[in-house]
């Protein structure tokens, strides 16, 4: 069965198909790339997975138009209106044509071409044939900001996993991994001249295991990854709250001199950095400015929540400093919606998630005219249980079924429209220990959350969404991606 372009998830702004202009990927087909070097990383990720899953040669071919059965990336004279991740696909009986301005259309409209393919195109000489749907798509994203939130913190995921959960977001066309490194159970980034940080700090997590810590070079090739994949990283590092692991380190950061114990529970809102101190304005500047300068994107996020430790005259005083540091190193820093406590400069981005605070967080942020990202804890908390029947995850949210997830508008919490900058959907790790834990948490929930981010709201209909979410269980299962088989959806017999 041909796959219908109404199965591409995030659904896309427009689709034309035409039945009679299917395509079929053959041993002879080549891959044609041109508009220059922007395009060829994306080729080659393309080529990757398609010999890998086809077997076939798939050349890729430079420059010159091909006469034979061809996919073609090309870049450039794209319609101005599909901005800078848009792109068109379309598809001729004897050439798929992926038209876009920017290397981020361009891998867009690859990953919705690999999900046109059979799901087995997913594994080692997967299961033809590698028919694609004729007719054209037309697509864009509806918000620049559609986030994925990794807490390493809580539980330390190795280099393998970050990239292997890159690429399982980058599939939904997700763009932001927002990457939670610090807490009160693990600091995970090493920074130069603060060795204890990971050495005492870094040393445990969650339960007592032995935790684990970034080289910078590691979260270098955690970045890079990511931008090979169009995605990316907002590193975060929690405060004035959330930092036992900083204080158990350096005793020096707390108002008493004298350090805590290393914490493994999961309590939230007892620490704070001794904001009357200067050497806390010493870490930090140290602290994000090493982070910026190993970190190409223009955020930087400062945390900002629960900070039940900290007085809050204290609290406004350290998220002023916070951001005004962040600026100093030329980013823009991204905190919880508290941080609309404190005065802020109008590019900042607050992020929505405390649904249990009656919305006053988001209001401030409003009325402050800053940018607001929407991750409600009830809707995109990926780390609340899906029922009750769920054994991972948490419960203050939720229970947070498949249908809660996806069924929720972002103009609906009061936010004028040019002030949302997007959703997120973040997934803390107190309860989760594997990659197989992340996937089964994040899959089949994240999805919706992409499309809610990516898609035109015109689109969102739950009934026939579960459809389209069923048929993508076929190239979980081809990828080995461990998802929660929920029964609000009726998968097909694996
Ligand atoms: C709230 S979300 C937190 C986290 C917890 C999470 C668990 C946020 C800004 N703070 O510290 O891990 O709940 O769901």
């Amino acid at each position: 069965m041909v796959i219908p372009m109404t199965d591409v998830i995030p659904i896309p702004m427009e689709l034309h198909p035409d039945p009679s202009a299917d395509f079929t990927l053959t041993g002879s087909t080549v891959l044609a790339v041109s508009g220059g070097a922007v395009a060829e990383p994306t080729a080659t990720w393309l080529a990757a997975l398609l010999r890998h899953g086809t077997g076939f040669a798939l050349p890729i071919t430079v420059g010159a138009a091909h006469a034979g059965s061809v996919i073609a990336l090309e870049l450039g004279d794209a319609d101005p209106s599909l901005g800078d991740e848009g792109y068109t696909l379309t598809v001729r009986p004897g050439s798929v044509v992926i038209r876009a301005a920017t290397g981020a259309g361009l891998f867009h409209g690859a990953e919705t071409l690999r999900q046109l393919l059979p799901g087995s195109v997913e594994t080692a000489g997967g299961r033809g044939p590698w028919t694609v749907s004729g007719g054209q798509i037309v697509d864009r994203p509806r918000y620049p900001w559609r986030g994925a939130m990794l807490d390493v913190a809580r539980h330390f995921f190795s280099v393998a996993d970050v990239e292997r959960y890159i690429d399982e977001i980058a599939l939904y066309k997700i763009n932001i991994l927002h990457l939670h490194l610090t807490d009160d159970q693990g600091w995970r980034i090493a920074i130069n001249g603060w060795p204890q940080l990971t050495a005492v700090g870094g040393s445990t997590e969650v339960g007592g295991g032995t935790g684990g810590y970034y080289t910078q070079d590691q979260y270098r090739q955690i970045v890079a990854y990511a931008a090979s994949r169009y995605v990316t990283v907002v590193p975060e590092v929690d405060g004035p709250g959330h930092v036992n692991a900083a204080l158990a380190s350096y005793p020096e950061l707390t108002c008493s001199g004298t350090a805590p114990p290393l914490y493994t529970g999961i309590d939230v809102g007892f620490s704070s950095l001794c904001v009357g101190k200067a050497v806390t304005y010493q870490f930090l500047d140290e602290v994000l400015g090493q982070l910026a300068a190993m970190t190409p994107g223009s955020y930087i996020a400062i945390g900002g929540d629960e900070a039940g430790g900290t007085p809050p005259e204290d609290y406004t005083a350290f998220i002023e400093k916070a951001v005004q540091t962040v600026a100093a190193h030329g980013k823009t820093a991204v905190g919880w919606a508290e941080i609309a406590a404190a005065p802020l400069p109008s590019g900042t981005i607050a992020e929505y998630w405390d649904t249990a605070d009656g919305g006053a967080s988001l209001e401030r942020a409003v009325q402050d005219g800053v940018k607001v990202v929407l991750a409600p804890a009830n809707r995109c908390y990926l780390d609340q249980k899906y029922d009750d029947n769920t054994t991972l995850g948490l419960v203050w949210a939720g229970p947070t079924s498949v249908e809660t997830a996806y069924d929720w508008d972002p103009t609906s919490y009061g936010v004028p429209a040019a002030q949302v900058e997007g959703v997120e959907a973040p997934l803390f790790s107190e309860t989760l220990t594997t990659m197989a834990d992340i996937e089964q948490m994040a899959f089949p929930r994240l999805p919706g959350i992409a499309e809610i981010g990516w898609s035109p709201q015109s689109t969102h209909d739950w009934s026939s969404y579960r459809l389209r979410l069923a048929a993508q269980a076929p190239r979980w299962e081809a990828m080995n991606l461990d998802f929660y088989r929920s029964p609000e959806v009726s998968w097909p017999a694996g």
